[in-house]
């Protein structure tokens, strides 16, 4: 048998076959190591149907390798001389095959970046780490991008990328006149307008076993398995794709901000887990929405809202974790230090609008961006939670977190930890809003009209107590002056009437941690 040549380590995020470390694989002697570790899927306790989506499309993926004539060394969760670590999956590897050196694409996460670092010592081996190309912009384009202040903000890195690419462009002018569409994209859901059905795949026997196993080692993680309808393959992905842009994509601009009680999906894409996992690639992903606006089926604000969550918001956050970390998770801007309340993980509240995006999250491990962003984020935000808990939480209950695009999202969007390096502003809202555009409110125990008093619903009492307790940091931001003027004309009493009821619905939330069983404790 030829001596291995390389052994190229591919990790559950990159199961794509154009990735770096795959493009020049020898078939006649390289072999691609993957390998099931308990450790990833305990880090944080992981939604069950997060830990199977990935289990199932990295076993998917080895077939087609396979299929292809490629030998696949890969490490089953079960197996019992399995060391659950990268770092030790991979020295047993070499022991196996002898090869001549390691190839890896560059990680997701920095954790794991990190102990990429410490491998060629330890395996006394050439470790060549590669670029992951998958991005428009790499690591240092980024970083060359954004020096500029102007460019320091994702609307103008955006715009820089459109040039780039040329995606939406004629010559050097956005397609339609102007960058940004958003403005026409904040309308509430009218009354009788039902979203598509959404494509969702029937497990196959190879996820059917994975669910088996998720079901036996992981069943006390947060979140339901089954139903279980996420595409495991790049072809299912595809199609799920193709369905979106044919369906939703038209009115995925007008109705991008809101929420139903029932409706999980409204017209998003569902595609975060594909695309982070590698089955789908965002090159592919724009050039099929922009064909779909080219060829007339989808207008303008749809199209051009699309991609820039794709080609500006993705790569933005991407560009700031990796510009930024370590240091970036350390920051706490607003001195949060309340815990996490322990309805995050039961979706036990009489909060309409929390239970309902709690409720969805368990059942899908998906929640729609405004969702995240605007009602559990926002309530983490204006309730002081420490950013650690809160973005454990995030990084445990979706199928598409991974830290380098849950971080950014939860540690700057949501928290302001980062002291405004990703916006400019906290997205801190009162129940105006989540009213205008939900249909939340309507049958919750509280009243989102109300400011004070039992039925007051808690996001008014608590926004105005957030302003309050953040004012030497927050009152000279030129984006805060209005509410802080507002503020500045409440009479003192008003101010500590809020200050008070805050204080009070913040003591008596049940279980400020969260539930034991939900800790890493089973002792794999
Ligand atoms: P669509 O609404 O259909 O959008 C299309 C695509 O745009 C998404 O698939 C995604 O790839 C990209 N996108 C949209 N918004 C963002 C954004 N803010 N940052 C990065 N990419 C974006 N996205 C993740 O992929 N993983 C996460 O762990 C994650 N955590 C989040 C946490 C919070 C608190 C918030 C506010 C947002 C988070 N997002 C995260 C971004 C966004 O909410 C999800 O990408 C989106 O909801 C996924 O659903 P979709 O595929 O239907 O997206
Ligand atoms: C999230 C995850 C899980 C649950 N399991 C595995 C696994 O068993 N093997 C693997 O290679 N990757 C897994 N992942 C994804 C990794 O956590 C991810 O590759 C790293 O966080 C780097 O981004
Ligand atoms: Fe949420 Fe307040 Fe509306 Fe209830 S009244 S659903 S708590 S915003």
């Amino acid at each position: 048998m030829p001596k291995t040549r390389h052994l190229r380590l591919v990790l559950g995020d990159q199961l794509t076959r154009g990735l770096a470390s795959l493009t020049d694989l020898d078939p006649a002697q390289d072999v691609v190591l993957m390998v099931e570790v308990a450790a990833e899927a305990q880090y944080v306790p992981h939604h069950k149907q997060k830990i199977a989506f990935l289990l199932s499309a990295m076993r998917h993926f080895a077939e087609t390798l396979r299929a292809e004539g490629i030998t696949v060394d890969y490490v089953l969760l079960d197996d019992p001389a399995n060391s659950h670590s990268f770092g030790g999956e991979l020295a047993r590897a070499v022991a196996r095959h002898a090869p001549s050196g390691i190839v890896l694409t560059e990680p997701g996460e920095w954790r794991v970046w990190q102990m990429m670092q410490g491998w060629a010592d330890a395996l006394s081996l050439p470790v060549e780490i590669r670029a992951d190309d998958r991005f428009f912009c790499t690591r240092g384009d980024f970083a060359a991008l954004t020096k500029a202040r102007k460019t320091g903000r994702m609307e103008f890195f955006y715009r820089q990328i459109r040039r780039r690419t040329g995606i939406l462009m004629q010559g050097q002018v956005p397609q339609g006149g102007q960058w940004n569409f958003d403005a026409d994209n904040r309308k509430p859901l009218p009354r009788g307008l039902r979203p598509p059905a959404r494509l969702r795949f029937a497990p196959d026997a190879l996820t059917r076993s994975v669910l088996d196993l998720v079901a036996a080692r992981f069943g006390h993680h947060f979140g339901d398995l089954e139903p279980f309808g996420w595409a495991v393959t790049r072809d299912a992905a595809l199609q799920a794709l193709d369905h979106f842009i044919a369906t939703c994509l038209p009115r995925f601009g007008d109705y991008q901000d809101a929420m139903k009680a029932g409706e999980d999906f409204l017209f998003h894409s569902l595609i975060s887990p594909y695309l982070n996992c590698g089955l789908l690639t965002a090159r592919e992903v724009c050039a099929r929405a922009e064909a779909a606006f080219q060829a007339g089926a989808v207008p303008i604000n749809a199209a051009e809202g699309f991609i820039r969550q794709i080609l500006g918001w993705r790569e933005f956050v991407r560009g700031i974790y990796w510009t930024e970390m370590p240091a970036y998770a350390q920051s706490n801007h607003l001195n949060a230090q309340r815990d996490l309340p322990g309805f995050y993980w039961t979706g036990d509240t009489p909060m309409r609008c929390m239970a309902e995006c709690i409720g969805t999250t368990r059942r899908t491990a998906y929640a729609h961006h405004i969702q995240r962003l605007m009602i559990t984020g926002n309530f983490a935000l204006l309730a002081g939670v420490a950013p650690a808990q809160i973005e454990d939480w995030y990084l445990a209950v979706y199928a598409d977190a991974f830290e380098w695009v849950e971080l950014p999202n939860v540690h700057g969007m949501v928290m302001h930890a980062d002291g405004g390096r990703l916006g400019s502003k906290p997205y801190a809202a009162s129940g105006a809003y989540i009213n205008r555009m939900s249909d939340y409110c309507p049958g919750c125990a509280f009243d989102p009209k109300q400011k004070l008093g039992a039925r007051a619903c808690p996001f008014n009492y608590l926004y105005w107590n957030f302003l309050i307790e953040n004012e030497a940091t927050l009152a000279r931001n030129p984006r805060m002056a209005l509410p802080y003027r507002t503020l500045a004309k409440m009479p003192a009493d008003q101010r500590q009437a809020i200050i008070h009821a805050s204080a009070q619905f913040l003591a008596g939330q049940a279980g400020w941690s969260p539930p034991a069983q939900l800790r890493l404790d089973d002792g794999w």
